[in-house]
């Protein structure tokens, strides 16, 4: 450890966290292929992950049955005040927090090793990137985090003797004791699991599960919770938003930046095959964008992120084929199902179901099974670089100029495919007040109608009305150089509960209709909620939609809308004399719009 580690406040803190948490040995992580390969080496015999004979260099992990995704209503922010972490978050005050947490870190990695895993945010050594570490006892948390990060021993370089960095400490919350076997996915039972960040000291505390979002602590946890906290004291933002580049016939390029609630289409949009001859799409990152203001006063947007975290399900070559690219080899699958041959599958990857698999839980599946073959969650873990089309510019540390902003999010009736905002406050009305279906994204209630601002409901770090404050803000600096703001719903179901929309390739018609919005080539219709495409700006051509089901597609029926008054009155009032005061006239003027 003395070799490799200089700085001073790491040393303290690896040597705090081993006195608490008490593990066998302690490993520093270089982010080497050897290491990788190693642990991964480590992970097959001990029975965690299986090679896959189909997929050179991929794995796959399943996880226990109760620790399958994100656990929103374990995760807290803790800040002095209540009111700092405003109503949309958990919170706890941050003496009695981790009171709790250190009596359940005491001796929890005794039998284990505890890794210490320096990573960057965005490039190595580059201004906008951020350095965190993060302690875990989870070699599965090791393999995923060199793969959606940058994991390297110049990270410890680059922190010399007094840099500072984010710590990241985190536990599976299974101690094993001497003699015993481990399980295959050691964790803590739900009522123990704790996602804690204390943005004030850019700390991050996560306790007793080893998925996702609660245990790859870069992602979620640092580059959301704590970053949103960060940008909103430095004037910059960080958003759970895919960043793409759409080149038109002519060549002229558009940067379009999109959230959407936890699988509701960032990653396909990302990375999506136009269908439109002679539009080019390529992807800079499928979920989190970092964007400050450029010398020129425009906005520009870093991914942060190495890889992609991806959902499986309902992902094929006719979805998503450069995702399908993606992950031929050097991925890591979890939860996904395991084919006779040794490759994964997932519900959706074909339209023959295989005659036989072994599901994520283990056990044989066939197709008279009613239970899925892989978990609704399951997900691929794959570096960005080998995505067939990512941006040649993904990794410019100035980042791209931003002239798009998107929301969305998944409705079943209501909300049209697409409408534009009337102005950025009322773009930022639009996203304040997104909702969307909720998805198994999260342990939880699937299907559920909630209100998910900016799709950061579960990601905000921070007092919800504040963030809305600081959106407005940034508007007023950016001026003239705002991103144009767009809704989008490609979720919108007819009678039959079918979709309306074919969706994927074909969503970048309505990309298209952006781009010459942005230009002023395209015309528009206002509507009570905003503007919408007038009959022929959409290019519809080639597509085979009947009539009747565009005009319901688009439809903005203003009965509904009235319904949808009282929701998001409630949903404001949570905010109190947070609320910004230009949201409660964008609700005034839709009323009055709505008549
Ligand atoms: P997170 O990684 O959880 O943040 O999710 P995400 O926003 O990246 O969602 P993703 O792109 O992985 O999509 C989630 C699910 O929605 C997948 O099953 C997709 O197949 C499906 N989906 C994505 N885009 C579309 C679309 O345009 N139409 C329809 N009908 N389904 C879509
Ligand atoms: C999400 O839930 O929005 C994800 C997956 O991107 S996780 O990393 O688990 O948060
Ligand atoms: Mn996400």
């Amino acid at each position: 450890m003395d070799i490799m580690v200089k700085n001073e406040k790491l040393k303290t803190w690896i040597k705090e966290v081993a006195d608490m948490c008490r593990p066998d040995a302690i490993h520093i992580c270089d982010g080497s292929k050897k290491e990788y390969d190693g642990m991964m080496a480590m992970l097959i015999a001990s029975g965690s992950a299986i090679a896959l004979s189909k997929r050179p260099n991929s794995y796959l992990f399943r996880s226990d049955p109760s620790d399958v995704a994100r656990v929103e209503d374990r995760t807290y922010i803790s800040t002095t005040s209540k009111d700092e972490a405003g109503p949309t978050n958990n919170w706890i005050d941050p003496a009695s927090l981790k009171a709790t947490m250190k009596n359940l870190y005491n001796g929890c990695m005794k039998g284990r090793t505890m890794y210490v895993i320096p990573f960057s945010m965005g490039p190595i050594g580059s201004p906008i990137a951020k350095i965190g570490v993060e302690i875990s006892d989870s070699p599965y948390v090791v393999v995923n985090m060199h793969i959606m990060t940058r994991v390297s021993s110049k990270v410890l370089e680059l922190l010399g003797a007094d840099g500072d960095f984010i710590p990241c400490l985190h536990s599976i919350g299974a101690p094993l004791e001497k003699g015993r076997k481990d399980v295959q996915w050691p964790c803590a039972p739900i009522e123990s699991k704790y996602i804690s960040h204390f943005p004030e000291e850019n700390l991050i505390w996560s306790y007793g599960s080893g998925y996702g979002g609660n245990a790859l602590l870069g992602k979620k946890c640092l580059a959301l919770r704590i970053a949103s906290a960060m940008a909103r004291r430095e004037s910059w933002m960080a958003e759970h938003m895919l960043i793409l580049r759409l080149t038109n016939p002519e060549g002229r390029q558009y940067h379009i930046a999109a959230a959407f609630p936890s699988a509701c289409g960032k990653t396909n949009l990302a990375m999506m095959k136009p269908s439109l001859e002679g539009w080019k799409c390529e992807c800079i990152g499928d979920d989190i964008a970092w964007m400050k203001i450029g010398p020129d006063g425009r906005l520009y947007a870093i991914n942060p992120e190495n890889g992609f975290f991806g959902v499986g399900p309902g992902t094929s070559y006719s979805t998503n084929a450069m995702a399908m690219d993606t992950i031929k080899e050097n991925t890591i699958f979890t939860n996904c199902a395991l084919t006779d041959d040794g490759d994964i599958w997932w519900e959706g990857m074909t339209d023959d179901l295989p005659s036989h698999l072994i599901d994520w839980k283990g056990r044989d599946w066939t197709p008279s099974e009613k239970a899925e073959a892989a978990h609704p969650n399951a997900r691929f873990t794959a570096a960005a670089a080998q995505c067939p089309v990512i941006c040649k510019d993904w990794e410019n540390p100035a980042g791209v100029p931003i002239d798009i902003f998107i929301f969305g999010g998944r409705r079943g009736s209501v909300v049209p495919l697409v409408y534009e905002s009337l102005s950025w406050e009322h773009g930022v009305f639009l996203g304040a007040t997104a909702a969307s279906e909720t998805t198994s994204a999260n342990i939880g209630a699937v299907g559920n109608l909630r209100r998910d601002p900016f799709a950061m409901k579960p990601f905000c770090g921070y007092n919800m009305g504040d963030y809305f404050g600081h959106w407005l803000a940034m508007g007023e600096k950016l001026g003239g150089k705002a991103p144009r703001i767009f809704y989008v719903n490609w979720f919108r179901k007819n009678q039959d509960g079918k979709f309306l929309w074919p969706g994927f390739s074909e969503n970048s018609r309505v990309l298209k209709w952006m781009c010459e919005r942005v230009d002023g080539r395209a015309g528009a219709d206002e509507s009570p909620i905003g503007l919408l495409p007038k009959r022929g700006d959409l290019d519809l051509s080639g597509l085979d939609i009947a009539r009747d089901d565009f005009e319901e597609l688009m439809k903005v029926d203003s009965a509904e809308w009235h319904a949808e008054i009282p929701d998001i009155e409630a949903h404001f009032s949570l905010f109190g004399g947070r609320l910004p005061d230009s949201l409660k006239d964008q609700l005034t003027a839709l009323k009055k719009r709505l008549g």
